[in-house]
């Protein structure tokens, strides 16, 4: 029995050996697969710029960041079609522009005087923005630039002091 059981073992091995060559022979493909894994190399060195682009997302998309405060933050707030802004007045120096669309449009805020002129994204439904601009004490305007919107009443005026 014990000599049955090894032969038998011996049958099975060589089958699988012949099966594992067949394998091998057009296993010739593999290194198209090995080629393949550059790519899948390549992958994790991609994967590692999302992280990177991660941190730069989330202020640009500023949809998770706490709201700025402070008397340097005036806030935009805006809809269709007209711009709130919850100060008049602010002091001169860096200004954080804060905006929010209330949409449903996309809108922007574009501020501009005294050799002044930047833009915040323009931005969807819900979402948020804010830039920070240098102003010389003077008188400014702001508009949302896309096209029409200024014309449909989205403007408005700021003072630095
Ligand atoms: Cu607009």
């Amino acid at each position: 029995m014990p000599v049955k059981r090894t032969l038998v073992l011996v049958m099975l091995t060589v089958s699988v050996m012949s099966l594992a060559a067949c394998g091998t022979t057009r296993a010739d493909m593999p290194p198209t697969q090995s080629y393949g894994n550059p790519t899948a190399t390549a992958r994790p060195t991609a994967t590692p710029k999302p992280t990177v682009a991660r941190p730069t997302a989330a202020p640009a998309g500023g949809n998770n960041a706490p709201a700025p405060t402070g008397d340097n933050v005036v806030t935009f707030s805006e809809k269709d079609f007209m711009i709130d802004v919850d100060k008049s007045s602010v002091k001169s120096g860096m200004v954080v522009l804060y905006v929010k669309n209330a949409g449903p449009s996309p809108h922007n805020v574009q501020i501009s005087g005294n050799g002044v002129m930047q833009a915040s994204k323009t931005i969807n439904m819900g979402e948020t923005d804010q830039i920070m601009v240098s102003l010389p004490p003077g008188m400014y305007t702001f508009i949302c630039n896309v096209p029409g919107h200024e014309q449909l009443g989205m403007k408005g005026a700021l003072t630095a002091t």
